[in-house]
């Protein structure tokens, strides 16, 4: 048992992520700057949670008084890891291998992306890769096995000002009944500028985006083999 109980106990920990901190023009911004980070990385299975928005309880986040600037159209990435003290970049080091599912990011535009909550209505979809079947990969494990990096691209032809970048993973190894997905997510606060304004996004609400009927979060990923799988959420904006 001696050894055993800490072997345990390091996977469980290593089932886990945090969307830690942010990347921007090959700048790492910091581990909690300009991004709520929670004290435990810990999933949201509810999907009606508030905090399914920006995260928070049971996993209570930090406030950061940074706002990231952000050239509209260019890419950020967000950089996951399993804890915020994890300095490594092994694929334990992001998320354990069993957790596939899609990785997903969005935006909402806010007046103030220091205090607004995120909870309720204004988000849109930016960003998402779930299952290729021509290779049979999750967007998880791209960037499981990728040091933890998940590339954003900001659109060009948004209004500029402040917004909040939620980035997100979800893991459907439990997801076979509701609840079992295992949503993971974190918002930054970044100032968008350089945007056109030419597009204006259509937008859904968290909670509310997703259902826990939606074919994207329940369903069995081991049997029958998955040929294709739909992201929940809507359409991914375009410019
Ligand atoms: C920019 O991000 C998009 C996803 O929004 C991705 O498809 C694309 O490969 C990224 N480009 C680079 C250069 O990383
Ligand atoms: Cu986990």
């Amino acid at each position: 048992m001696k050894l055993i109980a800490p072997l345990m106990a390091a996977s469980l920990a290593s089932a886990h992520t945090i969307f830690s901190s942010l990347e921007v023009g090959g700048v790492n911004q910091g581990i909690g700057q300009g991004v709520r980070v929670p004290s435990y990385n810990g999933p949201i299975e509810d999907v009606t949670s508030q905090s399914l928005a920006c995260n928070g309880a049971p996993n209570p986040t930090t406030p950061s008084s940074k706002v990231i600037t952000v050239q509209a159209g260019s890419n950020v990435t967000a950089i996951w890891r399993y804890m915020l003290s994890t300095t490594g970049t092994a694929p334990s080091d992001i998320l354990d291998s069993s957790h596939k599912g899609p990785t997903i990011a969005y935006l909402k535009k806010v007046s103030d992306a220091t205090t607004d909550t995120g909870i309720g209505g204004g988000w849109f979809k930016i960003q998402e890769d779930g299952f290729t079947p021509s290779t049979g990969v999750w967007g998880t494990e791209k960037v499981i096995n990728g040091q933890g990096r998940h590339s954003i691209k900001i659109p060009s032809c948004i209004a500029p000002g402040q917004y909040l970048l939620r980035a997100e993973m979800i893991a459907l190894h439990a997801a076979g009944s509701y609840p079992g997905a295992q949503f993971y997510m974190e918002c930054a606060q970044i100032n968008v500028v350089g945007g056109t304004g030419a597009k204006t996004p259509s937008t859904v609400s968290f909670p509310g985006a997703y259902a826990g009927t939606d074919p994207g979060v329940k369903l069995s990923i081991y049997w029958p083999v998955v040929t294709s799988y739909k992201v929940p959420g809507p359409a991914v904006f375009t410019c």
